[in-house]
């Protein structure tokens, strides 16, 4: 045991500016020792890669004081049975919103105008196929197009702005109506399923909960247009993989993009990964230095104060 120092069990391998912030400051411990005998030498839990972490866990560390999750998602962690046994969970709302929406309009035009699969023929093709051809590689229009968000929050803000700037007519579905901001965001509200019959465009930002979960399966894909286009930045499991791929390889709807995926990531040779239509990228919505920087931050500074024993500066429950 390092002298004086709070010990904390983390899943990892940690980011760099995470293991700077906690150098000397906290002596980690790797994630299994949470599955051995009860330790109530633990003061704290710092996750970073989505470890579920639930009460009978959180029983073999009697003593915590805090959970810090890097991050803004918390699905993987159960806030009932940390509450339940008076634990602070803080995450990292505010400071990832800007990069994530960024990914959204990364894999909307992505998918929309083929870059992946025209990347592959750039760097592999044969001279013929390099050559831009009428009829081939045309892609679908972003600009004026129509914009379905699911999940006005935080997030969903963000890329309603970047909407507007490519002058798309932006339409939002939320569990709660937000009609005190409909009018300066410049975005209208629809029920889901007019939404997504209506719509060129549908992005997921919505977290995982009970309500969200596999909120888009076979009956909403149908309802999607032969034309329209899926981005999921939330969580994989908002979506039914199996219904998904067969709707992109049906072609009920003209391609997906997917930052997110269910499970995550996909096994080698799953049948998503041998489509054209679909662009997917590993999770990395918040993944930009100064974005990460600013994740580690808080996260971390959420974990000293709870140590502590002081408010966290961003705590969710
Ligand atoms: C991950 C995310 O948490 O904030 C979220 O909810 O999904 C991501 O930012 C992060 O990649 C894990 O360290």
């Amino acid at each position: 045991m390092l002298q004086n120092l709070p010990r904390v069990i983390s899943d990892g391998p940690l980011s760099p500016a995470v293991s700077m912030l906690l150098k000397g400051q906290v002596e980690l411990l790797p994630w299994e020792q949470l599955f051995g005998n009860k330790d109530e030498t633990i003061s704290g839990i710092y996750t970073f890669g989505h470890p579920l972490l639930d009460g009978k866990l959180m029983d073999n560390v009697p003593n915590i004081k805090v959970i810090s999750n890097h991050g803004v998602g918390v699905d993987h962690i159960s806030l009932m049975d940390a509450k339940a046994r008076g634990i602070p969970v803080g995450n990292t709302p505010g400071v990832l919103d800007g990069a994530t929406a960024d990914m959204g309009f990364c894999l909307l035009m992505a998918a929309a105008r083929r870059l992946v699969e025209g990347d592959r023929i750039a760097r592999f093709g044969t001279d013929q196929s390099i050559k831009p051809r009428t009829g081939a590689f045309l892609g679908r229009e972003i600009h004026g197009a129509s914009l379905g968000i699911i999940g006005l929050g935080r997030i969903g803000l963000q890329v309603a702005r970047r909407a507007a700037a490519f002058d798309m007519q932006i339409c939002y579905f939320n569990r709660k109506r937000r009609t005190d901001i409909e009018a300066s965001i410049g975005v209208s509200y629809k029920p889901l399923h007019e939404l997504l019959a209506t719509c060129d465009y549908v992005m997921l930002c919505v977290p995982l909960t009970d309500e969200t979960t596999r909120l888009i399966g076979a009956d909403e894909l149908r309802l999607m247009r032969p034309t329209a286009t899926l981005i999921n930045i939330a969580r994989g499991a908002v979506v039914d993989t199996d219904a998904l791929t067969l709707a992109l390889t049906e072609n009920w709807i003209y391609a997906a993009g997917l930052d997110v995926t269910d499970p995550e990531p996909l096994p080698k040779g799953h049948p998503l990964l041998k489509l054209d239509n679909v662009v997917i990228a590993p999770h990395i919505g918040s993944a930009t230095v100064q974005t990460r920087q600013k994740m580690a931050e808080l996260s971390v500074q959420n974990l000293l104060a709870g140590l502590a024993g002081a408010e966290l500066p961003s705590r969710i429950i």
